[in-house]
C-alpha cells in the first residue's frame, strides 16, 4: 500500500493571517505531495512497500538516504499540519498543562524553549515536543530528521523550513514561530500525542 498524501484538516485560507492560503497551496499542494510521490518510488524499489511510516522512517535512517528523505518529510508534514488549527493557541488541557509544567517548570518556558529551538536551528529543520524517558523535551532537527529516530516519540512539530514562512514571514523566522506557539497550535491534538505516548 502505497503512502497516500493527507487532506488538510482545514481549508487552506484557514490560517490566516498567520499563514496564507498562497502558503499552504505551495507547501501542501507541492512541497509535501514531492514527498509523497518520490517516497512511493523509492518504496517500491526498496522492496519495503507495505511497512507503516513510521516503521520505513526508522528502518531507512542511516541507510537509505533517498528513502529516508523523503518517508521522514511525508511523516513530518503529516504532524504538522495535525499540530495546527483555525483559531489554535490558548488555553491547554489541563493534563498536558500538567505534564509541561513537570517538565519545563511552567508552559511559558516550554514554549519559549519550543521558539528558541526553531529560531537556532541551523538551515533548514524542524522543532518538536517529544517524550522521551517519559518527560517532554524539546528538540530540534535538521533536514528531514525526526525524534523517531532519537528514541523519542514526537507530539508535536513545526517546520522551519524557509519554505514554509518565506512567502508570508520573509526572513523573520522567529516571527512565524511566535504566530505557531500564540495562535496556530492545536493543543488538543499535541495532548492526545502525549497520552498515546505515555499510555
Ligand atoms: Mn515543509
Amino acid at each position: 500500500m502505497p503512502f497516500a498524501l493527507p487532506d488538510l484538516p482545514y481549508p487552506h485560507d484557514a490560517l490566516h493571517p498567520y499563514l496564507s492560503k498562497e502558503t499552504l497551496e505551495f507547501h501542501h499542494d507541492k512541497h509535501h505531495a514531492a514527498y509523497v510521490t518520490n517516497a512511493n518510488k523509492l518504496l517500491a524499489e526498496a522492496g519495503l512497500d507495505g511497512k507503516s511510516l513510521e516503521d520505513v522512517v526508522k528502518e531507512t535512517h542511516g541507510k537509505n538516504t533517498g528513502l529516508f528523505n523523503n518517508a521522514a518529510q511525508h511523516y513530518n508534514h503529516s504532524e504538522y499540519w495535525k499540530s495546527m488549527k483555525p483559531n489554535g493557541g490558548g488555553k491547554l488541557p489541563g493534563s498536558l498543562e500538567k505534564a509541561l509544567v513537570d517538565s519545563f517548570g511552567s508552559v511559558d518556558k516550554a514554549k519559549a524553549d519550543l521558539v528558541e529551538a526553531g529560531t537556532t536551528q541551523f538551515g533548514s529543520g524542524w522543532a518538536w515536543l517529544a517524550v522521551k524517558d517519559g518527560k517532554i523535551v524539546v528538540l530540534k532537527t535538521g533536514n528531514a530528521e525526526n525524534p523517531l529516530v532519537l528514541g523519542a516519540k514526537p507530539i508535536l512539530t513545526v517546520d522551519v523550513w524557509e519554505h514554509t514562512y518565506y512567502i508570508d514571514y520573509r526572513n523573520r523566522r522567529p516571527d512565524y514561530l511566535k504566530a505557531f506557539v500564540d495562535n496556530l497550535v492545536n493543543w488538543d491534538y499535541v495532548a492526545e500525542q502525549y497520552a498515546a505516548a505515555v499510555k
